[in-house]
């Protein structure tokens, strides 16, 4: 399964149920302002990684579905970026497509940082709730992190904030919870018919799963600045007579002296990534994979329209 096609599951296992006339089918977006988990949730939820996580803010750029199925439920959830008060253009795009995406569900879940609480940005979020029309819930995640006496608090200070059909308390991280999340929403998603195959588990092509990939690898072993200048973009994706998969990939960057960090010394560094990112794309396509990296210096690339494309991104005009 090496196509650069949607990806479907790799669980063995019987078939799902057919949905039959009890069918339900719902778009879920997550929403939080960045770094509260909720690429670590879509994971969860979905039971495969089809979102990239980091410990640092503003990994997500763009909207991604991970499709999950409970009982005769299509579960669609969307993940999106990170909300906080943007000033680059691209903080600007990304925080419109966040609340884009909540737009567009037909519930959404708001997610909050146990261990931060109500802190500035979370209560920027809560504000602006009122104008989502949509059922709205709260999960409280990390909650490995906080004592239990806490969460009942800070449930209340965030009920207080907004209007919230149910609260949730879970761990994305260690699935804790994320059981009673999915069954509620199983029941809570409109009747209908499914909207994605059986065995879909994400709307996005390998090929971008697999520039995301090598961008995460790049933000894990890239740090302050750097990884907000950079974007990846796959360029091949060649399956050849063997059965490995030939994919060349640009890394683009702003200026000389960045694109002098991200190959490193004597080309340590992208060699590094390229490791990290080449092992994991290849348990993905199930196929050996020859990944070619190149770093590009694109002055302005977070200023250009065709970038954005790339990304799934609308273009902000200003
Ligand atoms: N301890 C703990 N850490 C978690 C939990 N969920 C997520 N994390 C960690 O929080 C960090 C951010 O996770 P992400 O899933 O990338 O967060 P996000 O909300 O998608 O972040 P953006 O895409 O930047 O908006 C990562 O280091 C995760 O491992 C949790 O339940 N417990
Ligand atoms: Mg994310």
């Amino acid at each position: 399964m090496a196509k650069d096609k949607k990806r479907n599951s790799p669980a063995p296992g019987p078939d799902p149920a057919p949905p039959g006339d009890h069918a339900r089918c719902g778009f879920v977006a997550l929403i939080g302002a960045p770094n509260v988990g909720k690429s670590t949730l879509v994971n969860a939820l979905v039971g495969a990684k089809v979102a990239i996580v980091t410990h640092k803010v503003q990994t997500t750029r763009a909207l991604l579905r991970g499709i999950a199925i409970e009982g005769a439920a299509q579960l669609v959830f969307i993940d999106t970026p990170g909300i906080f008060a943007p000033r680059r253009r691209l903080d600007r795009a990304m925080v419109a497509t966040a609340w884009g995406g909540a737009h567009d569900a037909d519930v959404v879940a708001v997610l909050i940082d146990a261990k931060r609480g109500v802190d500035t940005e979370a209560e920027a979020i809560l504000a602006r709730l009122a104008e989502v029309s949509q059922p709205k819930v709260v999960i409280i995640n990390k909650i490995d992190l906080v004592p239990r006496p806490d969460l009942l608090a800070l449930s209340a200070a965030v009920n207080a904030r907004a209007d919230f059909t149910a609260t949730f308390m879970l761990s994305a991280l260690t699935g804790d919870g994320v059981g009673d999340v999915k069954a509620w929403l199983a029941s809570h998603v409109p009747p209908g018919p499914w909207h994605y195959p059986p065995d879909e588990i994400s709307d996005a092509p390998l090929r971008s799963l697999a520039a995301e990939i090598t961008r995460e690898k790049l933000y894990l072993r890239l740090h302050e600045e750097l990884p907000y200048r950079s974007t990846v973009a796959t360029d091949q994706w060649k399956e050849l007579k063997d059965g490995s998969v030939r994919i060349e990939q640009t890394i683009y960057v702003e200026r000389e002296s960045q694109r002098k960090i991200v190959l490193g010394k004597g080309g340590q560094t992208i060699k590094a990534i390229g490791a990290d990112a080449r092992r994991e794309i290849a348990a993905v396509v199930e196929a050996p994979v020859h990944l070619f990296l190149f770093v590009k210096v694109r002055e302005g690339w977070a200023d250009d329209p065709e970038r954005y494309r790339d990304m799934g991104l609308e273009f902000p005009k200003e």
